[in-house]
C-alpha cells in the first residue's frame, strides 16, 4: 500500500471579506489563500492551505512567498518520495528547508489528508480520534466601529452562531478601547465571554496601567498585549494575576512553547497550526502546554475552510480545550470554496466524519477566485 507523490500544485485564491477586519497590525479587505493539492501514484489527492494576515503585516511569509517556495523548493524535494511515510517526509523537509512554517503546514496538511483518505479514516484518527464531535467557536469583533460591533454581536447571539467574542483593540487610545469594550459588554450582558487581542499594540507600561480596567469591564482573557519578543514583560504581566494572559505571536512552535512555559510567560497558549509549522508540531506544542498546566485555545490565521477544518480535526482530539477556539475564518469570507460548507450551528463547529479532512472543493469556485 505504498504510494509516491506525483504532483504538487499550488495557486492563490483571493476572496473578499464580508467587511473590513481591523486589527492593530492590519486591516483586511480580502484573504489570499494558498491552495496546495498533492496527488499520489494511487490516484488520491490531498489538499492543504496557507494564509497570512495582511500580506507581510503579521510575519515573514506572504501568500506569494509561500507559493514560490513550495513550487521551487518543496515540490522538487518531495515528488517521487513515499506519500505514506509522513514522519520521514517531515524529517526530510525540516532538514532541507529552514523556517517557512506556513508553507510546511500547507504541505503537511495535504499529506495528512491524502494519508487519512487512503486509510479511509477521518484525519483526527491519526491523532487518536475525537474527544469532542463539535467545538466552540469565538467570533472576532473588528469592524472598527462600536455600534457596528454591537449589532454584529447581537446577530451572532440571536442566530446561535457565537457566544464568545474576541475584540481587537490597540488601535485607539487605551482609554477609548476601555469605553468601546464597556459599551459592548453593556449591550451583550454578563453571560457572554469577552476577550481582547491587542496584537502587540501596547507597551508593557500601558498594559500594567490598563489591566485592572480591562478586568473591571469583564474581559476574561488578554491576548498578546506586548511585543512578541518581550518575554520578560509577558512573564511580569502573567505574574500580576489580574487577567489571564494568552501568548499568540510569541509562540512559533514547540521551542518557543518550552521557553514560555518554563519562564511562566502566559496562562494560555493560542495554538495555531500554521504558526507551529504544521499539525504534528502543533500537537508537540500542545503537549508542552499540557505538561506545564497552561490552558489551551485553538487559534486561527484567518484561514479558509481547509486549514480551519485541519485545525479543528486536531483540536477535536484534545480533552482540555479550556478556552475553546476561534476557528471562524471561513465565515469572514464572502464566499465558500467547498462543495458543502462547514457546519457552524448552536455555537459550535461540527467535525466532519468522512475520510481525510472530510471536505471537497467546489472546482468552479476555486477557478473563479484563482489569481490570474
Ligand atoms: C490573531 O492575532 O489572533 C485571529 C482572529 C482574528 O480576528 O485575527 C486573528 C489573528
Ligand atoms: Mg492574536
Amino acid at each position: 500500500m505504498d504510494a509516491t507523490i506525483v504532483e504538487v500544485n499550488t495557486r492563490i485564491l483571493d476572496i473578499p471579506t464580508i467587511r473590513p477586519h481591523k486589527m492593530s497590525v492590519a486591516t483586511m479587505h480580502c484573504q489570499s489563500i494558498v491552495l496546495v493539492r498533492i496527488k499520489t501514484s494511487d490516484g488520491i489527492e490531498g489538499i492543504g492551505e496557507a494564509t497570512t494576515i495582511g500580506g507581510l503585516n503579521y510575519g515573514g511569509e506572504s501568500p506569494e512567498s509561500i507559493k514560490t517556495n513550495i513550487d521551487s523548493y518543496f515540490a522538487p524535494l518531495i515528488i517521487g518520495q513515499s506519500a505514506t511515510k509522513l514522519a520521514a517526509l517531515r524529517k526530510l523537509i525540516n532538514k532541507t528547508i529552514k523556517d517557512n512554517r506556513f508553507a510546511k503546514c500547507a504541505i503537511e496538511t495535504a499529506l495528512y489528508d491524502a494519508y487519512a483518505k487512503r486509510l479511509g479514516v477521518p484525519l483526527n484518527a491519526l491523532f487518536g480520534g475525537v474527544v469532542a464531535n463539535e467545538i466552540g467557536v469565538a467570533w472576532t469583533l473588528a469592524s472598527g466601529d462600536t455600534q457596528k460591533d454591537i449589532a454584529e454581536a447581537e446577530q451572532m447571539l440571536e442566530t446561535r452562531r457565537h457566544n464568545i467574542f474576541k475584540l481587537k483593540i490597540g488601535m485607539r487610545s487605551p482609554k477609548d478601547d476601555i469605553k468601546h469594550i464597556a459599551a459592548i459588554r453593556k449591550a451583550v450582558g454578563d453571560d457572554v465571554s469577552i476577550r481582547v487581542d491587542i496584537n502587540q499594540g501596547w507597551s508593557e507600561t500601558q498594559t500594567v496601567q490598563n489591566l485592572r480596567a480591562l478586568a473591571d469591564v469583564g474581559v476574561e482573557l488578554v491576548e498578546q498585549p506586548i511585543h512578541e519578543k518581550n518575554l520578560a514583560g509577558m512573564q511580569r504581566l502573567t505574574a500580576l494575576g489580574i487577567v489571564p494572559i494568552m501568548a499568540d505571536e510569541s509562540l512559533k512552535g514547540p521551542e518557543d512553547g518550552f521557553t514560555l512555559a518554563s519562564q511562566h510567560c502566559a496562562n494560555v497558549f493560542a495554538i495555531k497550526i500554521e504558526q507551529a509549522g504544521g499539525l504534528q508540531h502543533a500537537r508537540d506544542l500542545i503537549g508542552i502546554a499540557q505538561a506545564a498546566d497552561i490552558a489551551l485555545y485553538g487559534g486561527t490565521m484567518l484561514e479558509g475552510s481547509i486549514a480551519t477544518i485541519a485545525a479543528a480535526h486536531l483540536f477535536s482530539t484534545l480533552n482540555n480545550l479550556e478556552w475553546g477556539t476561534e476557528l471562524f475564518g471561513p465565515l469572514l469570507l464572502k464566499d465558500e470554496i467547498l462543495a458543502t460548507p462547514l457546519d457552524y450551528s448552536d455555537f459550535t463547529l461540527k467535525i466532519p466524519t468522512g475520510p481525510g479532512l472530510g471536505i471537497s472543493l467546489d472546482d468552479d469556485k476555486v477557478s473563479f477566485y484563482t489569481r490570474k
